[in-house]
């Protein structure tokens, strides 16, 4: 097994690294994974989720292997077809990926081959000692015994070692040179982060998020690695002229920096999928009124480089003041390869699965009733804007806090129409106004703050906002499934005498 993963995945890294059988087979069963299952892969392992998949993809070929291994002492059948079986599901696999074509195969066939014909040839050397032509007989240490574990651990090694190539191969395009070699300097820079806009002291997050900390969600095994010279943006359907974009195209055009929180529609009430930085790009606008969008065009359908699919209602994007951007960088670098290196979509207002492309590669106009993306195939919604919502940073759930004068803070966002208000209120009593940080703009979270005398006890602390429409945040528990969670962040605390 390891001989026959191990030379797939150096294949791979000659003709397309995602052709590797056993990233083919992860990233497929990541998109075959009923929605329940992957939540609880979500809520279970946050941000290792991926890490968990691929070793317990590990665990389960390992035992498969082993199973086979025990049926096929006496006849190599079992082992063989098994090794067949599992190089066809690669093959498969591989096949099914919605970004790889005939060229990929190459690839899984070697796997299939290998398994087959390293499995036959060791099980012939662990049977019949070649010498003597007769079976080995393995309670009696000898050259037969010897032979065959010291071929099986060399195998072992060469396998390792191919594995090792492959994914050295695989990762030959250069993402961190082009990253470094592109200077990315805003027109229009975003205004500077007033001071008393966050309350860290107070236990709210930073205002900005650093790169490193910014929440990351998607369903990416191995992240695309794209250079920034080789990247192309092709923008067509309903237009009146497609257009074709290389980085350079977008570096020659007005670059403006604009400060956004990102947050994804999976996010449970009180959860940490969300994040603010500033982001530099070009106006997604002005892009499509240069290709022309042809009336009855309601939806933007984005494809990123490893095949995820977006869409986007049209309006949202053209409507002034949208500052939806074709992201290039955020936090004054080059976008982390994790965050959609080249280039992203960005689009304040909505979640991220009907906006925030990365690694974004086709762009086309479309309809809602024509065409249905990613998630939205997953019994996600079609159209989601962000839910007016509030987060108890401090206190921590059961937290045990003096009692007497308290400081509890978090953060609310209701972004692109801006938080009016938080209030706060304790055990059910009256609600209290909070402080807001100072407004960054309207397409940002806001920190918040309250001041509390609290008896010696338990208490029960709930929070909720409301926007500058006038719309309070709905005390209506909803899970995240299909449009965004909604409801009232309820905390539980102690205050000790
Ligand atoms: N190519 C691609 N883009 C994607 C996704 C994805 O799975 N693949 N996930 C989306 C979702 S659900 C969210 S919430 C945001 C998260 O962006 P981040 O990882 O930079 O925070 O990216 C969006 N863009
Ligand atoms: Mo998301």
């Amino acid at each position: 097994m390891a001989a026959a993963l191990a030379s797939g995945h150096l294949v791979a890294a000659l003709v397309d690294p995602f052709a590797s059988p056993f990233l083919a087979v992860g990233n497929t069963a990541i998109d075959l994974t009923p929605h329940p299952v992957k939540d609880f892969a979500i809520r279970t392992f946050g941000e290792d989720d991926k890490t968990a998949l691929l070793a317990g993809m590990a665990f389960v070929i390992t035992a498969t292997a082993a199973v086979a291994g025990l049926l096929s002492r006496r006849s190599p059948l079992p082992g063989t077809v098994l090794a067949a079986g599992l190089g066809a599901v690669g093959v498969a696999a591989v096949l099914a990926r919605p970004t790889l074509g005939v060229t990929a195969v190459p690839a899984p066939v070697t796997s299939l081959v290998v398994g087959v014909v390293v499995f036959r040839w060791l099980h012939r050397l662990s049977s019949v000692d070649s010498r003597r032509g007769r079976p080995v007989d393995w309670r009696v240490p000898g050259l037969g015994r010897r032979r065959f574990l010291i071929t099986s651990t060399a195998v072992a090694a060469a396998a390792g070692a191919g594995a090792v190539v492959g994914q050295l191969v695989g990762g030959r395009v250069d993402v961190e040179a082009s990253r470094r070699a592109i200077r990315l300097t805003p027109d229009v820079a975003a205004p500077p982060i007033p001071a008393g806009a966050d309350f860290t002291g107070d236990g709210t997050p930073p205002f900005i998020t650093p790169n490193a900390d910014f929440y990351r969600v998607d369903t990416a095994l191995s992240v695309p690695r794209l250079r920034a010279q080789d990247w192309r943006l092709r923008v067509h359907g309903m237009v009146d002229r497609e257009l074709v974009l290389t980085y350079d195209d977008l570096l020659s055009r007005p670059l403006v920096e604009r400060t956004i929180s990102l947050c994804c529609v999976s996010n449970e009430v009180g959860g940490p999928y969300i994040s603010t930085a500033d982001f530099i790009g070009v106006s997604l606008s002005d892009v499509l009124a240069e290709a022309g969008v042809r009336p009855g065009a309601d939806q933007l359908a984005t494809r990123s480089a490893d095949g995820w699919t977006c869409g986007t209602p049209v309006e949202d994007i053209m409507a002034p003041g949208s500052n939806a951007l074709l992201a290039l960088g955020m936090n004054g670098e080059p976008l982390p390869a994790e965050h959609g290196f080249p280039v992203r979509m960005v689009v304040p207002g909505l979640y991220g699965f009907v906006s925030a492309t990365k690694w974004l590669v086709d762009a086309e106009l479309t309809t809602f009733a024509d065409f249905d993306a990613y998630w939205v195939e997953r019994d996600w919604a079609q159209r989601a804007p962000i839910k007016t919502m509030s987060r108890v940073d401090r206190p921590k759930p059961f937290e045990q806090v003096p009692a007497g004068r308290f400081v509890a803070a978090g953060v609310a966002w209701a972004q692109h129409r801006g938080v009016d208000r938080v209030e706060v209120r304790v055990d059910g009593g009256p609600w209290q106004v909070a402080t807001l940080g100072t407004e960054v703009n309207a397409d940002t979270w806001r920190m918040w703050r309250v001041e509390l005398d609290l008896p010696a006890g338990s208490h029960t602390l709930e929070a909720r906002a409301t926007d500058r429409t006038g719309r309070a945040q709905t005390p209506d528990r909803a899970e995240p499934i299909p449009d965004g969670a909604s409801g009232w962040h309820t905390i539980v605390f102690t205050a000790r005498p």
